[in-house]
């Protein structure tokens, strides 16, 4: 019989969660039993849930607990699995609409894109369901008679997982569905912005039917805290792959460890994604993928919009129009109305991290087309704000003018509501602009002609490139992954990602019965002589 959800008052309509860690199938406290809360990001006052602040001694002891799973799930056929897996889907189907509002509640994200995100994880699992199916291996024909050649894939072991807050519960599936359906076992290190969202999709995967300790999940913080712990693990040999979403900064940490490790992370970094509009475009479409991708979700997306790349004959045009739509589109609490594009900054560090920009901006020289700037307060909301905006960190969209490819503003990576406008002359410059940054993760061009269409697929360095549509739009079975400082060229997602989590192992059956060696005990036969062409010439 399913367990009932512990939770406590906490003054709100909706009661608190009180969130534990999954290890071999157990909930445990911390073993330092101090808990934190999270709150909703739209109100810092709602508790979503309070969650266990895990260190050294729980990962070890849920790396103990995956290593001690692994033997019975790696054996496990991969079509159960996949079943398994498929489970999942379905039960994140039955609890789609909860699910979406705990993404809309505990982390600010508006209820379509919430929906969206939950819509993600169902994908995920359906795609890997019949993967089960799949995992093909091959019959090679060898070099000589009676033996036969054959790859399989293997798993790797016990998996590490840290995962970042702004796609709670959509990024932890691509990662968790495809390592366990290729027979690996999991610790997982959810964001500390959403502990309730990671423990309720850890108590559907239990209800799906994933075996104890198949998935463990130890809630806390990163730098410092349990994050660390499962970067020490693979220090201490208990983890055999780690698989990374967040910072450019923090991943290359992570691939310093694995790699004296002689360990392949997957690591999805960050992000300054162009996006070229052409004298050709279709201007109104463009205007709204311009929009929702460098605000939607207030910008904290590793595919929101950074570098604006206009051409000359639209470019005031289309300024003057991205300006009008911002001061049309509603901001805040995104629990209180649907129609809200975005909600707060996910936490206290992304709102201080976004309001450091403008010092960078103005010392770059580049010029602000919005008026207002920063937080958004009771004295200067917008007339159409909704809720509270003291109750959350929200900001002011934000629009810069005057960008070039030497400033640091075209370069760095914000991850807030702001978007980077610079102007070209044409395809080339466009192109060396869209190129400018160091990232290479998404991009995008708005244009009518096949030419230059194909001539940006083939310029581009990015891992994803849309060609009239946002910079975001990863599906459950397209690679997603990026370039330059946006990864490691691993990828998530669809048939790519099974390469993440499993190795290749060739085997040769021998049933010649007397010894012949590749290479060496080879007949090829003999060349005859030349033909004799001569007379031709
Ligand atoms: C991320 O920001 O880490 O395509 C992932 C998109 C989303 C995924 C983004 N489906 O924008």
């Amino acid at each position: 019989m399913a367990r009932k959800l512990q939770t406590q008052a906490n003054g709100n309509l909706t009661p608190s969660v009180i969130v534990r860690n999954w290890v071999g199938g157990e909930e445990r406290d911390a073993t330092g039993g101090v808990r934190f809360d999270s709150r909703s990001a739209s109100n810092q006052v709602d508790v979503v849930g309070t969650a266990p602040l895990s260190g050294m001694e729980d990962v070890e002891a849920a790396c103990r607990a995956a290593a001690a799973a692994y033997p019975a799930w790696s054996a496990t056929p991969a079509p159960v699995r996949g079943e398994i897996v498929g489970r999942i889907g379905e039960a994140i189907s039955h609890h789609k609409e909860l699910l979406s509002k705990l993404v809309c509640r505990e982390i600010g994200k508006s209820m379509k894109e919430s929906r969206g995100e939950v819509q993600e994880v169902i994908d995920t699992a359906h795609f890997f369901q019949s993967e089960g199916r799949r995992l093909y291996g091959q019959t090679v024909h060898s070099e000589m008679p009676n033996k036969e050649l054959f790859t399989y894939r293997r798993s790797l072991g016990v998996a590490g997982m840290i995962t970042a807050g702004n796609f709670p519960i959509a990024v932890p599936s691509w990662k968790i569905l495809p390592a366990i359906l290729t027979g690996n076992t999991v610790v997982w290190k959810p964001s500390e912005d959403a502990p309730v969202i990671a423990y309720l999709f850890g108590r559907i995967m239990e209800e799906a039917g994933v075996p104890a300790g198949v998935v463990n999940i130890v809630h806390g913080a990163g730098g410092g805290g349990a994050g660390e712990a499962i970067l020490a693990c693979v220090d201490k040999g208990l983890i055999q792959k780690i698989s990374f979403t967040g910072s450019t900064a923090v991943g290359r940490k992570v691939g310093e460890v694995c790699g004296r490790n002689l360990q392949i992370p997957s690591l999805e970094l960050g992000g300054k994604n162009p996006m070229v509009v052409l004298r050709d475009a279709n201007i109104d479409v463009a205007v709204e993928g311009a929009l929702f991708s460098g605000y939607g979700t207030a910008g904290q997306r590793c595919t929101s919009l950074g570098n604006l790349i206009l051409d000359k004959p639209i470019a005031a045009e289309f300024k003057a129009r991205l300006l009008k739509r911002l001061s049309e589109i509603k901001i805040g609490d995104v629990t209180k109305s649907e129609d809200v594009l975005y909600g707060p900054m996910i936490n206290q560090r992304f709102y201080e991290n976004f309001m450091k920009h403008f010092e960078m901006g103005k010392a770059d020289g580049a010029r602000l087309l919005t008026e207002k700037h920063g937080r958004i307060t009771k004295e200067n909301a917008p007339a159409n704000f909704v809720g509270d905006p003291d109750a959350g960190y929200y900001v002011f969209p934000t629009l810069w003018e005057g960008v070039t490819a030497d400033m640091k503003l075209s370069q760095t990576e914000i991850f807030g509501p702001v978007v980077t406008v610079m102007e070209v002359d044409g395809f080339a410059e466009a192109l060396a602009a869209a190129n400018c940054a160091p990232y290479g993760l998404s991009s995008s061009c708005y244009t009518m002609n096949p030419t230059d269409i194909l001539r940006f697929k083939n310029g581009i360095h990015a891992g994803m490139t849309s060609i009239n549509n946002t910079t975001n739009g990863a599906e459950a079975h397209m690679p997603f992954g990026g370039v330059g400082w946006s990864g490691n060229g691993t990828r998530e997602s669809g048939v790519w990602v099974i390469d993440a989590y499993t190795r290749w192992h060739a085997v040769n059956e021998d049933l010649a019965g007397k010894l012949q060696l590749a290479q060496m005990d080879v007949d090829f036969g003999e060349t005859k002589e030349p033909t004799d062409l001569s007379f031709l010439a």
